[in-house]
């Protein structure tokens, strides 16, 4: 595995949100060194106007690169990583199978997540006034739809990693979202599949290292 010879890469985020720790996953795996820069999500500061100099959405991660590009949208970095540092490859080395993997990697990052997401909660029990439960139905409805296709898909394309025995970006997007799915309580005993990939990946420095506890921002109990 390649090391990178410098700490020029710079990735904005927080210890919890899945989507800083799908690209930490990444960078990891492709034995990349980065610093983290935390924005503490709990106090809106992904939202305020020097961070939205860096990334107009708001929201984390953000990636700086050691070229001084800022990039944001976590696919978008991960095809960055693949293009920029090609080793160890995190999609297949075929077409069709690279298009199976990132649409595994999508239904996490296109069709779970961004419903799931802190600002759509947010609307939801402030703006539609949902309660707790409601909320909580919501998630889980949505993770349901989701694992329950992912459970498919492995089963087709998966083996040791959601696509044969080598980790890929669709694995860097499974395990924060299995991650997620426990923090709201969301019964998983349905896709012993997915859980069986998570604790393959779990097993690998790359993922424990890239786990929201171990992050030097995680303080404990937080949105
Ligand atoms: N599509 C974006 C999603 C980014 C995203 O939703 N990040 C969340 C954390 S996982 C966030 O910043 N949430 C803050 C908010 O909703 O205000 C990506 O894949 O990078």
């Amino acid at each position: 595995m390649r090391k990178a010879a410098s700490m020029s890469l710079v990735l904005h985020g927080y210890w919890r949100p899945s989507a800083a720790y799908r690209v930490r996953i990444a960078l990891n795996l492709k034995g990349l060194e980065y610093r983290q820069v935390t924005h503490d999500l709990r106090t809106g500061s992904q939202r305020n106007p020097e961070y939205r100099g860096l990334a107009p959405i708001g929201l984390v991660p953000a990636l700086e690169t050691d070229d001084g590009q800022v990039l944001t949208q976590s696919l978008a970095i991960f095809e960055w990583l693949e293009e920029q540092h090609p080793y160890p490859p995190l999609l297949p080395d075929n077409a069709s199978e690279r298009a199976a993997v990132r649409a595994m990697a999508c239904i996490v990052a296109c069709d779970i997540h961004p419903i799931n997401n802190l600002r759509v909660l947010k609307a939801l029990r402030e703006e539609l006034v949902a309660g707790e439960d409601m909320v909580r139905d919501w998630i889980a409805r949505w993770i349901n739809e989701g694992f329950t296709a992912l459970e498919t898909m492995v089963s087709h394309h998966g083996g040791h990693f959601c696509f044969g025995d080598t980790p890929t970006l669709a694995d860097c997007c499974l395990v924060p979202q299995i991650y997620n799915a426990r923090r709201f309580e969301v019964a998983l005993s349905a896709y012993p599949r997915l859980l069986g990939i998570e604790a393959n990946c779990e097993a690998l420095h790359a993922f424990a290292n890239a786990a929201p506890e171990v992050q030097p921002d995680a303080d404990g109990p937080a949105t």
